[in-house]
């Protein structure tokens, strides 16, 4: 069974205006401890998510894990150890036949009949959300709060990864209600090194 670190960092390509400042901020994320980052890009092409993706693997140290959002066919182009799927994406089932067996596979879910449907599947790790209102996603499903996540706890004995709305200040209250990990695009944004650091501290 794979094993998360309590943070899980989204880069968001949307936020950066090109692949070096991309990259230098995925640096300050490794200086500060990331061990597990998406790569999320919902805009670009795909030639440019993965010319972007190429130089982030061969940018990183190989401690970090990198996982391709949505796309498994990219996962695969880039050599990405994994691939994290959206309800409208591929089925698990189905990114398994391009990736193979062996890399991290995770699905979004954001209520419980899609968590008990993600739990039956090929899925290492599930991700619940939005556990609070976000500004990072457009078209957000309905925030479920962390009675959400409790829900989502007792249904799933896989590793479970919360996301949205998540910051410093309110993260130990989502790993007090049973997510494994927790995972974040705004609050890395500003002083990335110095905000992982703190969300493993305040998660240690
Ligand atoms: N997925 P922030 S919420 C990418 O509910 C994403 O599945 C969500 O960004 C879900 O940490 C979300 O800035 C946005 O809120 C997370």
């Amino acid at each position: 069974m794979i094993i998360l670190p309590k943070l899980y960092a989204i880069v968001d390509a949307s936020r950066f205006p090109d692949t070096h400042a991309l990259c230098a901020f995925t640096d300050e994320l490794a200086a500060g401890g990331v061990t597990f980052l998406q790569y999320r890009n919902k805009s670009g092409n795909a030639r440019e998510m993965l010319e972007q993706s190429r130089e982030l693997k061969r940018h990183l140290p190989k401690s970090v894990q990198l996982i391709m959002n949505d796309r498994a066919d990219l996962c695969l182009a880039a050599g990405f150890d994994g691939i994290h799927l959206g309800q409208e994406d591929l089925s698990p089932e189905s990114a398994r036949k391009v990736i193979g067996d062996s890399p991290a596979l995770g699905v979004s879910t954001h209520n419980c009949e899609q968590v008990k449907i993600a739990n039956k599947s090929s899925a290492d790790y599930l991700a619940i959300g939005p556990v609070f209102a976000t500004s990072a996603k457009l078209n957000p499903d309905p925030v479920i709060g962390l009675d959400g996540v409790r829900a989502a706890r007792a249904l799933t004995r896989k590793p479970l990864v919360a996301i949205g709305g998540i910051t410093r200040a309110n993260c130990r209250s989502v790993i007090e209600a049973g997510a494994d990990s927790v995972a974040v695009i705004s609050d890395l944004l500003l002083g990335p090194c110095k905000s992982a650091e703190e969300f493993f501290s305040i998660l240690r």
